[in-house]
């Protein structure tokens, strides 16, 4: 299963060592195409090589071919929006990972949109549960 996680990096690097554990756990049930957003080195300002119109293109591309998409939305990000908004035309399956009370309200664009699975938690391990439920039984192995 290919799976495409999409988490802040310009819109803040707040949440990048929670977006570092959440890649490794998914990674226990397929292959995660953008395991660079956990990248904690990275930051906020995003790198200028590859240049936007690349990452953008292999964003895109990654996306079309992503079986599954988790994104992270508690830090807000225009490039998550995005990204949520191309996976539900192309009819991916999206679960949206909010939690409350850290910083802003979620979007209503995304809190009110009914073709994605919206879930909040509270703690990592409450995250990684809800990943477990929405993913299914296709676990590859370890824990
Ligand atoms: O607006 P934001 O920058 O917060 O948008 C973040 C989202 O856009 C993520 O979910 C990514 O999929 C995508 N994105 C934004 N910038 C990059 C990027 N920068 N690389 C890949 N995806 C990106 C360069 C980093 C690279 C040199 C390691």
């Amino acid at each position: 299963m290919k799976i495409y996680f999409a988490g802040s990096i310009r819109g803040g690097r707040e949440d990048a060592a929670l977006y570092e554990e959440l890649i490794g756990y998914l990674g226990t049930f397929g292959h995660v195409l953008t395991e660079h957003i956990g990248n904690r080195i990275l930051s906020g300002h995003g790198e200028t090589v590859p240049d936007d119109r690349s990452i953008y293109e292999r964003d895109l591309h990654w996306l079309e071919a992503a079986d599954a998409v988790i994104a992270e939305v508690s830090t807000p990000s225009l490039g998550v929006g995005y990204e949520i908004a191309c996976a539900v035309h192309l009819k991916k399956r999206v679960l949206c990972l909010y939690s409350p009370g850290k910083r802003k309200r979620l979007s209503a664009m995304i809190a009110g949109c009914g073709e994605v699975t919206n879930a909040e938690y509270r703690s990592l391990q409450e995250a990684k549960t809800l990943l477990a439920s929405f993913l299914g039984d296709k676990k590859q192995g370890g824990t």
